[in-house]
């Protein structure tokens, strides 16, 4: 399969960038610009996902693509509407007309970041974005699924959590999500035969967790990462909690910013 990485230069495409070429030799890169440390075996095409034009001469003979392109936390709206919305639309839309026959999105622990953290929600629990950020790529999902049932692209959004060599902090104890383990479940949305539309959640296996990923279990996950392995290290180093908003809610600092909302009014809803 020929597999296309948008998003190549950012953190995840980084990590990614090491582990893929060994599992998708044909790997092709993509990203605004060129990651600094490009090496000459790999293949790298510029594209601005809010030109159209770009996008398809990137996806031009491409099997399968990892769309992690686009902004990857808040930002204005102009933005989001241009890098997430308009770019993920370009996105589909080329996969569309180029003949891709995956895609794996990389969606955001963010749409959801509105459930409280006292309970355990499943991809069958409805949106709740803590940002314009996670409206789009909630946006981004729905695409997904319009493009799966409409054009026959199989497609996998992973509502990625935080991806890195270990939990950053307490929150992230709930969310991590261990480099190894992102491919893993990339490897779902890129080979499962008959996959038609699916949403996972992109989480190692962790104790803490707030989601409950079964549906990535019966599609073949199984995660390896444990962040319960970090957690005395990391409950022993953390401060007092200072941020009510954010500790209530699974987006953490995502729900804070620019909060004007009635706070005992959404946690007792
Ligand atoms: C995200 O969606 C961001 O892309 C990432 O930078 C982290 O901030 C992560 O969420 C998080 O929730 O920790």
């Amino acid at each position: 399969m020929r597999i296309l990485l948008t998003g190549a230069a950012g953190g995840v495409g980084a990590r990614l960038r090491k582990l893929l070429p060994a599992i998708y030799p044909d790997l092709v890169l993509s990203d605004l610009k060129h990651p600094d440390d490009l090496s000459a075996s790999e293949t790298f095409i510029a594209a601005d996902l809010a030109d159209l034009d770009q996008v398809k001469k990137a996806v031009e003979g491409i099997d399968g693509i990892i769309h992690l392109g686009g902004f990857s936390v808040e930002g204005p709206w102009e933005t989001i509407l241009n890098a997430n919305i308009i770019g993920t639309y370009n996105l589909f839309e080329a996969a569309r007309l180029a003949g891709v026959k995956r895609v794996v999105f990389a969606s955001s622990n963010h749409v959801m970041g509105f459930h409280p953290r006292s309970e355990t929600i499943d991809t069958e629990a409805i949106i709740k974005p803590d940002t314009r950020y996670g409206v789009s790529k909630a946006f981004g999902e729905a695409l997904g699924a319009l493009y799966a049932y409409k054009h026959g692209i199989g497609v996998l959004s992973i509502r990625i959590g935080n991806v890195g060599e270990e939990p950053l902090d307490e929150r992230r104890l709930a969310i991590w999500l261990k480099t190894e383990d992102l491919v893993s479940l990339i490897r779902i949305g890129l080979e499962r035969e008959g996959l038609v539309y699916e949403v996972v959640y992109g989480m190692s296996d962790n104790k803490r967790a707030w989601w409950d990923n079964s549906r990535a279990v019966a599609l073949g996950y199984k995660p390896t990462g444990r962040s319960e392995d970090y957690a005395a290290a990391i409950l022993a180093a953390a401060g007092p909690k200072t941020d009510p908003v954010g500790d209530a809610f699974q987006g953490g600092p995502f729900c804070t910013g620019e909060f004007t909302g009635d706070l005992t009014k959404i946690t007792s809803a």
